[in-house]
C-alpha cells in the first residue's frame, strides 16, 4: 500500500468547515458540502472519519433513536466526496475513522452486518474495492491547525514522543486498547489512537503539548451535538444518531487563536447542521 502522510497540516489562513461521523448519510453530506461550497476560495473542509457503514434498514426496521430515517449510501458519499476533492484540489480533507480503519488492517466493524467491511466491498465490486482500499490507505490520523487546534477522529489517547513518528505507523498493524504486554509500541500507539473514547484534562494536555495546539476537537461518540471536557477537549457529533436539530459542525477562522475550548462559541463557531 502506499504510504502517505499520517499527519495533515491546515493553513493559517482561511475559514475551515469541520463535521464526523456522517456514516453514509449522504442527505448530511450534501448539506455539508452546500455549506463548503458558500465559503470564499480559502474555505477548507474537514471530515473527521467515519464517513462509511451505516444503517442498511428498511423504514420499518428504522429505530427512531437513530434521528430521520435514512438508507445508508456509503458507495454514494465515497464517490461525491472523490469528486469533491477533484473540484477543489488541496481544500477538501477526511481524516481516517475506525470504520474506514477496517478497510485498510483494521477489526472488521459488525454493527448493522456482520461484516461491514464485506458488505460495503460486496456492493461496490472488486475494482472499486481496491481503489477504495488504496485511497483509504492514504488518509491521515490527525490535522493540526495553527490556529490551534489537533483534530481526529476519536480521543488521541496518546501522543507519540515526536509528530514525526506518526509517520511511522502502519494501518495494519495495530494493538487493541487493555492488552499491555506490547512488542511493537507503534502497534500500540495506533490502537490508542482509533479507539480511546475520552481523556482526562492531564492526559489531554500532554497530547497537545506534543502536538503544539491548545485544543483538541474529535467525533466518534453520539453526543447532543457536542460536549465539552475541561479545557482542552471538544467532542462533535454532526450526523450519525442524532436528530436534525442536534447535529452540529464547526465553522473555523484558520486565522485566529483559539486558546481553549470556552473560545469556540455555540452560534458563532458551533453551528447547527440545518437552521
Ligand atoms: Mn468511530
Amino acid at each position: 500500500m502506499p504510504s502517505a502522510a499520517k499527519l495533515l497540516r491546515l493553513p493559517a489562513q482561511g475559514r475551515l468547515l469541520v463535521a464526523t461521523d456522517l456514516r453514509g448519510n449522504v442527505r448530511d453530506f450534501m448539506q455539508i458540502v452546500a455549506r463548503f461550497e458558500r465559503l470564499s476560495t480559502d474555505g477548507y473542509l474537514l471530515l473527521l472519519g467515519d464517513l462509511i457503514h451505516g444503517p442498511y434498514l428498511t423504514e420499518s426496521e428504522w429505530d427512531p433513536r437513530l434521528g430521520r430515517y435514512y438508507r445508508d449510501e456509503s458507495p454514494g458519499l465515497l464517490m461525491k466526496l472523490s469528486l469533491l476533492q477533484e473540484r477543489y484540489p488541496g481544500r477538501v480533507h477526511a481524516l481516517l475513522g475506525n470504520h474506514e480503519h477496517a478497510h485498510v488492517g483494521g477489526p472488521h466493524t459488525a454493527r448493522f452486518a456482520a461484516d461491514e467491511v464485506q458488505v460495503l466491498e460486496q456492493r461496490l465490486g472488486a475494482e472499486v474495492a481496491e481503489w477504495l482500499r488504496q485511497w483509504l490507505a492514504g488518509w491521515p490520523l490527525w490535522a493540526i491547525a495553527p490556529c490551534g487546534i489537533l483534530f481526529s477522529h476519536g480521543a488521541p489517547g496518546q501522543a507519540p514522543a515526536q509528530l514525526e513518528e506518526l509517520e511511522d505507523l502502519d494501518y495494519r498493524r495495530w494493538q487493541p486498547l487493555g492488552q499491555t504486554e506490547s512488542q511493537d509500541p507503534r502497534a500500540r500507539l495506533l490502537g490508542k489512537l482509533l479507539w480511546t473514547r475520552s481523556l482526562s484534562p492531564p492526559e489531554a494536555r500532554r497530547v497537545l503539548q506534543v502536538a503544539g495546539c491548545h485544543l483538541m476537537v474529535y467525533g466518534r461518540e453520539v453526543v447532543e451535538g457536542y460536549e465539552v471536557i475541561g479545557q482542552e477537549q471538544l467532542i462533535l457529533a454532526s450526523s450519525f444518531g442524532l436528530p436534525d436539530d442536534k447535529k452540529r459542525i464547526l465553522e473555523l477562522d484558520l486565522g485566529a487563536r483559539y486558546e481553549s475550548v470556552a473560545a469556540l462559541r455555540e452560534g458563532h463557531e458551533i453551528l447547527p447542521l440545518y437552521r
